[in-house]
């Protein structure tokens, strides 16, 4: 197989010749014309709104190629695209030789006949999808609704293209077009691999492994497949038939190291190479077992992965594209991404139905940090067509992304779509004919995606929708706790308070999220100074759920006294939004194994904006990215107080080790004094929940809003923390802590800050302004005489000077402005 690269330089014009630049593939439009110069910077301001007119440029891509004469030797010379951003035609030397309606299937095309000896050229041209998708909508014989979002573009669900491009309630709408992933010219004559995948068969003390390898070929004739893993070497004479040839090969691994989640073990890989035809595909898997339990029992309808046996609490986030523009959607910054949800205990990640299938890089990190996956098919909030056309594109990509993808570990579930059920009970459309929009749902849900699944992926579950209550069930699951999953947004869209969490017993909650603003340093890359206010309009454009800004700030008055100046305003908000995910999650681990998942909205963001978000664009943890490391940690002790008004204390643990973990309970006051001290053994399951002590509030405490609880939990060398208020913040009159630090250069290229306190502080957030990187634990509780060492890794080494300089620190007392 010979091989021309198609990435690196090209030229890009809109079709009226108006702006020509030069462009990187893989790559987007808009990414090259910033880089040119040619337009606003697309994150800045109200930039957004002057480059909707982009949309409905039609884009021209074109290069020159040299073609050796060797190439034109063999049989077969195909050019290969792994995605074109959307509607495309491909173009060599002027000929059409491929077109394209769907962003998730690969084009490939043959070319030969096109090509000739030395320079030629490659053109693909790319319609404005806003028109496409205009043209679409005129061909409809009824209306295919979907969600309505501030900034927008019209009929995204008639177009095969990340949904979340067209704009949504965190996100800008930018119809970007491009060209991203592998581009390529090949050349062969006898073989050309389209795909490998594998199949395991878990006996005692060995997996079989059955290697299947799709390989195409021009004319046909003698091979051999070769296999390697595992330090063996398989090989087996193939005679290959011209056109598509599926060959298998079987390989023994004994004593096998399996593959584990992150917390659960070591996420052991096999490097897997195959050969054939004069054509070789290298991939990594993982060794393991993976079942979605979905049981009738006491509590309704269950929905538990099981890893190796192993019953798994799912804690985790949803991933939304890391990048509005593709074309900063690097390895580097998927990585930072991920090594951050692995930081904070996470097991699991929801690639949410609105963005993309990942590119390779994400799954092959998620392989390496042991995040299981949760993989939507993209489609979401909205109908969708089911005429013949679109039931076959959608076929082609699921087709295309279940053997792309099925050989990672990581990769544990696939699922229908993102809220469409939800949306078909509520569009009015849908509502006053429902049977039609019902079935046509489902030709696409069970009848492309879910056969799909069954046909190609058999060892893994298809999940028809989040939430849904399991197949055949078409209800509006997002309220009911029973069955399978659901979307739990009562606290943030219903405005109910954070108990409301506590009211309800989900068997595993997918989505639920609150927001809060990025730092400073994210909001300076949008806004000046002067508009540094919640409702400067610059504020609201960066805020795109309608009221979102009005639902932080009437909160505040629910829980907190109100934060003086702009700079604490941020501040409570991200208390305010750790304080709320915080209560969900520990209650719903105590819950274990009636409930057993959490994943929260979101972990990311593809611009700077106010939202869900845990990880603010550019990586930065927000204090809930700190928080979930707490609550996320395998060993935790929390605190509930039931409806009967006691005080149950639970202690979970997901390490597959039953222990016993000393616990002290310390009642405090808010100038710090002990007035109690508890201290007790308790036994804490394996990989389970219990109920370890319960008490009634008169037993703790005297009066409610003057004393707290310090409780510190230790299992072997673990030592956990946790506080416990038992009002409203509010209502305590909080003294002033007096924080003390002395920063001192730490090991390699880290700070270590030591942090006291005259009087108990809460929620000490440190923050490094305008350096990039992360302290190890961040949002604390400082109480007098039991300072803190805390450690700061910046990305890029800086001075200490510079460090010293950089470092704000906020409490909750100094956020209302008091002095006192
Ligand atoms: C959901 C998601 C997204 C949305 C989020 C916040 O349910 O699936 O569509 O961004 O809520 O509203």
């Amino acid at each position: 197989m010979t091989s021309i690269d198609l990435c690196g330089k090209w030229n890009l014009r809109n079709r009226s010749g108006t702006m020509a630049v030069a462009a990187v593939v893989p790559g987007d439009t808009h990414s090259a014309l910033a880089h040119a110069g040619k337009i606003v910077d697309p994150y800045w301001g109200e930039n957004e709104l002057q480059l909707q007119k982009l949309g409905q440029e039609d884009w021209i891509y074109e290069r020159q190629v040299e073609i050796p004469a060797s190439l034109l030797e063999e049989e077969s010379v195909t050019i290969h695209f792994e995605s074109l951003d959307t509607v495309a035609k491909v173009f060599v030397n002027g000929r059409l030789a491929a077109q394209s309606r769907n962003m998730f299937v690969p084009v490939c095309a043959e070319i030969k006949k096109y090509l000739h000896t030395g320079r030629n050229t490659v053109r693909v041209e790319i319609q404005s999808p806003e028109r496409a998708a205009l043209a679409e909508s005129r061909k409809l014989p009824y209306a295919i609704p979907h969600a309505q979002f501030p900034i927008q573009s019209a009929h995204r669900n008639l177009l095969r293209k990340v949904q979340c491009h067209s704009g949504w309630d965190w996100g800008p709408c930018l119809m970007v077009s491009g060209i991203y992933g592998a581009s390529s010219i090949r050349a062969t004559s006898l073989g050309r691999i389209e795909h490998v995948y594998t199949e395991q068969k878990h006996g005692k003390r060995a997996v079989e492994l059955t290697v299947h390898a799709e390989v195409r070929s021009a004319r046909g004739g003698a091979a051999t497949l070769e296999i390697e893993v595992g330090g063996q070497r398989v090989t087996r004479p193939v005679a290959l038939q011209p056109g598509l040839n599926c060959v298998q090969g079987k390989v023994t691994i004994e004593n096998p190291k399996l593959w584990w989640p992150n917390g659960l073990g070591a996420p052991a890989l096999y490097d897997l190479t195959v050969r054939i035809g004069g054509d070789e595909r290298r991939k990594r898997i993982g060794l393991r077992t993976l079942k979605v339990e979905n049981k009738e029992d006491a509590h309704g309808l269950s929905l538990t992965f099981i890893v190796n046996g192993v019953p798994i609490f799912c804690k985790g986030a949803s991933w939304i594209p890391a990048d509005a523009l593709p074309q900063r959607q690097t390895r580097a910054v998927l990585d930072d991404l991920l090594t951050s949800a692995a930081k904070a205990h996470m097991n699991m990640i929801r690639v949410w139905g609105g963005g993309q299938y990942e590119s390779d890089d994400f799954y092959e990190l998620c392989d390496e940090k042991g995040l299981l996956v949760w993989q939507d098919f993209m489609f979401a909030c909205a109908l969708y067509p089911a005429s013949s056309e679109f039931l076959s594109e959608a076929r082609r990509e699921a087709e295309y992304q279940i053997k792309r993808l099925t050989d990672h570990p990581s990769l544990a579930l696939w699922c229908g779509n993102n809220e469409n059920l939800g949306f078909l009970n509520w569009f009015p459309e849908a509502k006053a004919n429902r049977d039609r929009y019902i079935v046509d749902y489902d030709r696409l849900n069970e009848g492309v995606l879910g056969k799909a699944v069954l046909e190609l992926d058999p060892q893994r579950s298809f999940w028809p929708s989040s939430p849904c209550g399991g197949h055949g069930d078409y209800s509006d699951c997002w309220h009911n706790d029973a069955r399978g999953d659901m979307h739990f947004w009562s606290v943030w869209h219903e405005g109910k308070p954070f108990e409301a969490y506590t009211e309800i017993k989900p068997r595993f909650c997918s989505e639920f999220g609150y927001q809060s603003f990025p730092s400073l340093d994210t909001i300076r890359r949008y806004a000046r100074p002067e508009h540094f206010n919640v409702s400067a309009p610059v504020m609201e454009f960066h805020q795109r759920n309608p009221g979102g800004n009005a639902r932080i700030t009437e909160n505040f008055a629910r829980y907190f006294r109100f934060p003086e100046g702009f700079e604490n305003f941020v501040y409570l908000s991200q208390v305010q939004q750790a304080l709320a995910i915080k209560t969900a999650v520990e209650y719903w681990r105590s819950l274990r194994p009636i409930c057993m998942g959490a994943l929260y909205w979101q972990l990311n963001d593809t611009w700077p904006v106010c939202s869900w978000a845990s990880l603010e664009h550019g990586g930065k943890w927000k204090m809930l990215h700190y928080a979930a490391r707490h609550f996320f940690a395998p060993h935790l002790i929390s605190v509930h107080r039931t409806k009967a008004g006691r005080i149950e204390i639970h202690g979970s643990n997901d390490t597959l080790k039953a222990a016993t973990a000393s616990v002290t309970i310390r009642v405090m006051d808010l100038a710090g004094n002990v007035r109690k001290r508890i201290a007790f053994r308790a036994k804490l399951p394996a990989n389970g929940s219990a109920r370890i002590k319960d008490y009634a509030v008169s037993q703790l405490v005297a009066d409610e809003a003057a004393e707290f609880l310090a409780i510190e939990m230790k299992v072997g060398r673990d030592i956990v923390r946790n506080d416990y208020f038992f009002t409203v913040f509010k209502k305590l009159e909080l003294q002033k802590p007096q924080l003390k630090t002395t920063i001192r250069k730490g090991a390699g290229n880290t700070f270590a800050v030591t942090i006291a306190s005259r009087k108990p502080a809460f929620y000490v957030m440190l923050q490094a302004e305008g350096i990039e990187g992360e302290f190890d634990d961040n949002g604390l509780t400082i109480l007098p005489g039991e300072p803190r060492v805390l450690t700061f890794t910046p990305k890029k080494p800086v001075a200490l000077d510079r460090f010293k300089r950089s470092l704000k620190i906020c409490d909750l007392h100094g956020s209302s402005g008091m002095v006192s």
